[in-house]
């Protein structure tokens, strides 16, 4: 199994039940989530050993937070707790013509807030393989910005691999005006695999990808991404076809820099019980078949099983074992030989 480190932001998700709107619901429902630690669960139960680099409140928020990545088998001891608060998000899931609502609450956060020197990345790296970080942390400021390159050139300077999940949110950066197109462009130069579409890319390179079909515009978005980053060796993005608010349609796609595309078949995923970390759970499957050396084939089909299993499971974190997706790229579409 592998060492992999996370890092970004712990945040305490508060849901409105059921198909009830943000305004109206009397009761919020709490749970875990932040995007790579979704990644780091997942791959904790995948049976790789996962360590989370992030700050939290010294408060009993942010105990609770890390006492559930505990739980589910992520490592905690390089967590921070500091005087301050956690960030927060609000989620009502939608319903028919109703779009679901996210609201952030984060700003100000004891994470967003923490100096790039509270990390000392040589020695939270020490024996890792695998350092995973996202979009989202560089999203959240100045600080978060720093510290996220930071970690990312520390990884590739001790032959730690990089992967980074592009995670562009729009509404993170525009509360700061950041330059994303620079910052992730940096970030992404250290990386040796990216999650990312052809939209992520035409934000970060300025490319135009308008080619007729959604994969030739992946691999389009890719040959640049490869030609632009001398590091990056993976790209993979799921492929979706909306159909209406409790159903979607997902492939997988990983291009390798030398082998090519690798494609999972298009799976119809719904009725989805809770989509949130949908694509944290396809980044995990897919790091996965990576970190056991598996063929792209099978890696991009293990990758697109997890991250429709994880629309079955209610909360952020994908709380399924290698079985269990084993099981689903076994039936019939994901034929995977061994
Ligand atoms: O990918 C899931 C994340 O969006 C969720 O856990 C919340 O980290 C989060 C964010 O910043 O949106």
């Amino acid at each position: 199994s592998a060492r992999v480190v996370c890092f970004g932001e712990l945040l305490l998700r508060l849901s409105a039940p059921g198909r009830e709107k943000l305004l109206q619901s009397p009761q919020l429902e709490v749970r875990v989530g932040g995007a790579e630690a979704n990644v780091g669960v997942s791959l904790a139960r995948f049976g790789h050993r996962v360590d989370m680099v992030s700050t939290v409140a010294d408060n009993a928020l942010g105990e609770a937070v890390v006492g559930e990545l505990r739980r589910h088998g992520v490592g905690t001891s390089a967590v921070r707790h500091v005087p301050g608060r956690m960030g927060l998000y609000f989620l009502a899931p939608g319903a028919i013509h109703r779009p679901a609502e996210v609201l952030y609450d984060r700003a100000g956060s004891a994470f967003a807030l923490a100096a790039e020197e509270a990390y000392d990345w040589p020695a939270l790296l020490a024996g890792a393989d695998w350092l995973h970080l996202s979009g989202i942390t560089p999203a959240l400021g100045a600080n978060t910005a720093a510290a996220a390159l930071a970690a990312a050139r520390a990884a590739r300077a001790a032959g730690v691999k990089v992967s980074f999940d592009g995670n562009f949110r729009p509404k993170l950066w525009e509360a700061w005006e950041g330059d994303a197109r620079a910052i992730l462009r940096g970030l992404m130069a250290e990386a040796d695999v990216l999650f990312a579409d052809h939209r992520d890319m035409g934000v970060v390179l300025g490319g135009q990808y308008a080619q007729a079909e959604p994969l030739q515009r992946v691999e389009a978005a890719a040959a640049d991404a490869f030609a632009a980053f001398p590091h990056l060796q993976w790209l993979a993005c799921t492929l979706r076809s909306p159909r209406n608010v409790d159903h979607h349609a997902l492939a997988g796609v990983l291009v390798g820099r030398s082998s090519g595309t690798a494609l999972a078949p298009q799976e119809e995923v719904g009725p989805i019980v809770d989509r949130i970390g949908g694509g944290d759970a396809f980044a995990a499957g897919v790091l996965h078949g990576l970190a056991r050396g598996w063929e792209p084939e099978r890696t991009i089909r293990f990758g697109l099983a997890a991250g429709c299993l994880k629309h079955s499971v209610p909360g952020d974190f994908n709380l399924v074992s290698e079985a269990d997706v084993e099981a689903l790229v076994g039936e019939g579409r994901y034929d995977v030989k061994r």
